[in-house]
This record gives structure tokens, C-alpha cells and sequence, in this order.
């Protein structure tokens, strides 16, 4: 059994526990108990669809239980972590039910990422188990779970979906078969249920330090996060809402995602990747009404539209847009090539959610990334010594509220940084507030680079790149991209009496050490000496304007 659930986070003050409580937004009860009073109310309901696979909420929520049970079977109980790293399937769903029902707490990484982050992750969460797919885009994912598994002190489960399952590992989809006596796994399950401020799920920062940080979310805060986003969205119980972007990310997860649509009783369909073609004809077919995606994504599907015609995506209301900066001039697009209302997003996996609302003025959609979703939500703007900038200035963003957690797992020396003494977490966000109250996001002061909403630490990539012998300074900084928005740029400094490091080397020693691809520089620039401020630092600021330029004028 693993320390107590709430070891390592950093609750929420009891007056203001009480207030949430009291305003209604925290119900006391935890996910998976509401998922399970969802699936009563409509048991003969569609509610997930992936390929020919459907099932209705009976189906999913006995199936659930089953794997629930079965997991519990195997030893795991609540509190112990999984790290989930699945693509988008069905699989995914009902695993991830089952953990919020069992009160195992899944641990939600990304297809992405690779040795390097899901050692790191595993140890950090001292996870007991995975879930993987057996390969993914040529890469064995379930010889990587086996390994980590060697590194790490106690038992070690790897739950596998795909048709090639090592002797080694458990077949999950076999643990996902629907049970032999429903009633008693639920009689189980229920008699067992984890307490509402116990921790959910933890989701990854998109960080700014060497390596991810968990945020640890817990059942009453993500509920609330699920439920308070679908009634902004429009999601009810005639929503058919399109997973394309990757399931474990907050967005799709929880904003309203898989558990908004499937708490307000509405209908989840999943899709391995955002590809326009497929993503066209499943909106038509399914008669899909909501969906998310990334700007980058955003900007495929209206050329895609535009050469192609949008087809048949008359069903689709809403198409949700965030997690990086989305130009006003695609944001103008939407509408008329689409014939669907965008809904801005600018959210993060720390809490905070804005949206535009769908009936707010069109120009008001297209050029402001939306206000907070909650009356109670707490945003300052502030200068460097966090005071309040004017009304309209550009403030660095800071906020705290029912769904915004108070501190990282386990990450006292970080949380001195991220948060402020009293609480409000430092988004590293740039903004500025329009009279009516939105939002505009207008840059940032954390050392993140934005590739297309992945998020990717400079600090972690230059950790990496300081590894080379032939490397004696590095700065990571972000360059300017007409599809991506920005990709990942290094400049370097090499060793004295080295020769200057190329791109492929250094590509394929990070590689080797086993980070996810897409933190990868895709640009070097190799100099005599790094820019520095006037206290010595590195001046990225100077290094980014650098960039821009070099690629504007074609020097680069
Ligand atoms: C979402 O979450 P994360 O945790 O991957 O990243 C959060 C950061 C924000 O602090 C901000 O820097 C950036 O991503 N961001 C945006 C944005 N949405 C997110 N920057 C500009 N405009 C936007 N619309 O990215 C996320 C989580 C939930 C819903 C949507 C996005």
C-alpha cells in the first residue's frame, strides 16, 4: 500500500474548502459516483464509440467496474498510481473509469513521451503500474514498460492493449470484458469509494524546469473542472463530443472533454489523431456536435475544408480552440469556412479555464482568449514586484480558485517559485484584460518554448544538450513558425578546440537518452559567445528577436 492519498499535495485552506463547498461547486462526491449516476440515468444510451466498437452506458460503466475489480484483484488498491500512456481508444475510457471508481489514481502521460520522462514520471508517483499499447508508430512501448519496471523498487504491473501481448505483461482488454456478476463488482466498488478531496488524477505541467511537474487533482476540483466546463461549452446530453487530440491531456480530458461529456450523459467518440480527412468523415457519420483541437490543428482542418469543401460537418456546434495562441486571423476563418462557433480556450493542466461563450460577439470570439469559467476563479495581473498593473495594461497572470491547486505534488522547493506565499499560482502568461473582463494572451515570462500546444521546458532540453562534450554553453528559446506557432531553436557555444556541434548530433543524443521527439530542436544557430543581460544571464529575449530576424531575412 502506498502513503496516505493526499501525501505530497498541498491542500486547499479549510475557510476556502468550506466556500467552495458551500457554493456548490465541490459536491462531496467522487467521480467515479458520479460517472456511475450518470450511467443510470441512461443505461441504453450510446456512450462511446470507437470504430465499430459501441458501447452504452451500461456496458461501459459494468465494464468499467469489471476491470475495476479486476485491478484490485491483482493486488492494486486506492491511493497506488498508474501511469496511463494510451492513445486514443476505447481502452482509455474505460481504464481510466475504472481507476476513478477503484480510487487508483492514473498517472496521465503522453503517447509521446519516452524513456527519459516515463522513468522519471514512475518513480516520482512511485507508480505500481502501466498501461501501454504494445507498439505505437514503430515503437515498442511494451518492451520500454517491461524495463522500467526493473529500475523501480516495488511490484510493477504492465497492462498492455494490442493484439501482440508479451507473456510478461496482462492483456488489458481482457481485463476490460464485461464481468460476470455486475451487481456485486458495483456493490464492491461502491463499499470502497475514495473520499472527494482524495487525489484523482494527476496531469502533467507543462513545465518550465528540468523536468514535468504533477499536478495532483482531486475528485471534487476535477468534477467541478468537467461539469462547470461542459455547461459553458453547450455539452449536454445530446452532445456527441470528438476526442482527436491526445485523450490524457487536460483539454480533451476534463474541459469538458471525455468526463464533461460523459457526466452530462452525452456521447464520446474516439479518434487516434486529428488527421483532416478522417476527422471529416467521423464528424458526419457520428453527427458529431463538439470537438477540440490545438490552433496548428485548427489551421489543417480549414485548408483542408477549403480545398476539400467541410463536407458534411453541418452537426458540428462548437470546434474549441487552445492550449497555445490562436491568431485572430484563423479565428476568422472559423465561422465562415466551418459554419461552426469557435470557443476559445486558454486553459491549463494547474487549474485555471477561460472560454469565450458561444453567444458572445463575434469579435469578442476571434480576438480575446475568453474569461475565467468560474465566479470564483481569482485573477491578478501583476508587474515584476506583483503588483497590479492598470486596467488594459499587460500583467503577468496570477490566480487561485476551486479548481486550481494550491502546489505541485511533492515540489516544496519548486512551489516557493510557482506560487506566490498566499496561494495564487504563477502562470508565466503575459495577459491583458478588455473592458468587457476577457482575456488576451499577449506572451510570456516563463522559459517554456509552445510548439503547437507541446509544451517544452528550455530547461529541460538544455540540460540534455550540456551533456555533449563538444557543447560549452546552450540556450533553448522559441522560433517563430507559421504552422506550429513556435518550434524549439538552439543556440550554442562549442567547447573550446571542439568543431561546432551539428543539428543530426545533437538530435540523436537526445534521442538517446530518451526524451519525447517533439522536444527535439529542429534549428541550430552556432555562435562565438551567447548574449547576457546586464546581471549575466543569458538574454533570450535578445536570442528570440535574433531568430526572428535571421529567419525573416533568410540568414538564418
Ligand atoms: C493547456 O494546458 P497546458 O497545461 O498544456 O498548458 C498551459 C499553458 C498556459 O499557461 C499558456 O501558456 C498556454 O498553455 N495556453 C495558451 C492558451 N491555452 C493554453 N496560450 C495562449 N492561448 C491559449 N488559448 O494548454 C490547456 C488546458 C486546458 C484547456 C486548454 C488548454
Amino acid at each position: 500500500m502506498a502513503a496516505p492519498i493526499s501525501e505530497g499535495t498541498v491542500p486547499w485552506p479549510k475557510p476556502d474548502a468550506d466556500r467552495y463547498t458551500a457554493a456548490g461547486y465541490w459536491t462531496g462526491r467522487p467521480l467515479g459516483d458520479l460517472l456511475r449516476e450518470t450511467a443510470d440515468r441512461t443505461p441504453d444510451t450510446t456512450a462511446l464509440v470507437d470504430g465499430d466498437l459501441r458501447l452504452t452506458y451500461a456496458e461501459l460503466a459494468d465494464r468499467a467496474d469489471a476491470l475495476a475489480v479486476r485491478l484490485l484483484d491483482l493486488g492494486l488498491g486506492p491511493g497506488d498510481r498508474m501511469v496511463v500512456q494510451l492513445p486514443n481508444g476505447w481502452e482509455f475510457t474505460v481504464l481510466t473509469w475504472a481507476c476513478l471508481r477503484a480510487g487508483i489514481v492514473p498517472v496521465m502521460a503522453l503517447p509521446a513521451h519516452r524513456r527519459l520522462e516515463l522513468a522519471y514520471l514512475a518513480a516520482h508517483a512511485e507508480a505500481a503500474a502501466i498501461a501501454v499499447p504494445d507498439r505505437l508508430r514503430d515503437f515498442d512501448h511494451q518492451a520500454l514498460a517491461h524495463e522500467l519496471g526493473k529500475e523501480l523498487p516495488g511490484p510493477w504491473h504492465v497492462l498492455v492493449a494490442g493484439d501482440d501481448i508479451d507473456p510478461a505483461g496482462l492483456d488489458l482488454r481482457t481485463l476490460c470484458a464485461p464481468g460476470e456478476d455486475p451487481a456485486a463488482d458495483r456493490a464492491r466498488l461502491d463499499a470502497a469509494a475514495p473520499g472527494s478531496r482524495d487525489v484523482a488524477v494527476f496531469l502533467l505541467s507543462g513545465g518550465t524546469t528540468g523536468l514535468p511537474k504533477l499536478i495532483a487533482r482531486t475528485h471534487d476540483d476535477y468534477a467541478y473542472n468537467a461539469r462547470a466546463s461542459a455547461e459553458v461549452s453547450g455539452v449536454d446530453a445530446t452532445a456527441v463530443y470528438l476526442v482527436s487530440l491526445p485523450a490524457g491531456h487536460n483539454f480533451p480530458l476534463a474541459c469538458p472533454g471525455i468526463l464533461g461529456t460523459l457526466l452530462a450523459g452525452g456521447r464520446v467518440v474516439m479518434l487516434p489523431s486529428p488527421e483532416p480527412a478522417r476527422v471529416f468523415a467521423t464528424v458526419a457519420a457520428e453527427e458529431v456536435t463538439h470537438t477540440a483541437v490545438v490552433p496548428a490543428v485548427a489551421g489543417r482542418w480549414l485548408e483542408h475544408a477549403e480545398q476539400h469543401g467541410a463536407g458534411q460537418m453541418g452537426s458540428l456546434r462548437v470546434l474549441q480552440v487552445g492550449g497555445s495562441r490562436l491568431a485572430d486571423e484563423l479565428a476568422r476563418r472559423v465561422r465562415p469556412v466551418l459554419g461552426t462557433t469557435l470557443q476559445q480556450v486558454f486553459g491549463m493542466a494547474e487549474g485555471l479555464l477561460n472560454y469565450t461563450l458561444l453567444d458572445d460577439p463575434e469579435d469578442v470570439i476571434c480576438t480575446t482568449q475568453g474569461r475565467p469559467m468560474c465566479p470564483d476563479d481569482e485573477v491578478r495581473l501583476v508587474d515584476e514586484l506583483d503588483r497590479d498593473v492598470p486596467d488594459g495594461e499587460p500583467g503577468s497572470l496570477l490566480t487561485r480558485g476551486p479548481y486550481t491547486p494550491r502546489g505541485y505534488y511533492r515540489a516544496p522547493e519548486h512551489n516557493k517559485r510557482a506560487f506566490t506565499e498566499d496561494g495564487w499560482y504563477r502562470s508565466g502568461d503575459i495577459c491583458r484584460r478588455t473592458p468587457e473582463g476577457n482575456l488576451v494572451v499577449e506572451g510570456r515570462d516563463k522559459d517554456m518554448i509552445n510548439r503547437g500546444g507541446e509544451k517544452v521546458s528550455a530547461e529541460e532540453v538544455e540540460n540534455l544538450v550540456y551533456e555533449l562534450a563538444d557543447v560549452s554553453q546552450v540556450a533553448a528559446v522559441a522560433m517563430p513558425d507559421p504552422a506550429l506557432g513556435e518550434r524549439v531553436c538552439l543556440y550554442v557555444v562549442a567547447a573550446p578546440g571542439h568543431p561546432a556541434p551539428t543539428l543530426d548530433a545533437i538530435r540523436a543524443a537526445m534521442e538517446e537518452a530518451g526524451v519525447a521527439r517533439f522536444k527535439l530542436p529542429e534549428h541550430l544557430v552556432c555562435v562565438q559567445e551567447l548574449a547576457a543581460t546586464k546581471v549575466g544571464k543569458i538574454d533570450k529575449k535578445a536570442l528570440r528577436a535574433d531568430i526572428a530576424e535571421r529567419i525573416g531575412s533568410g540568414t538564418s
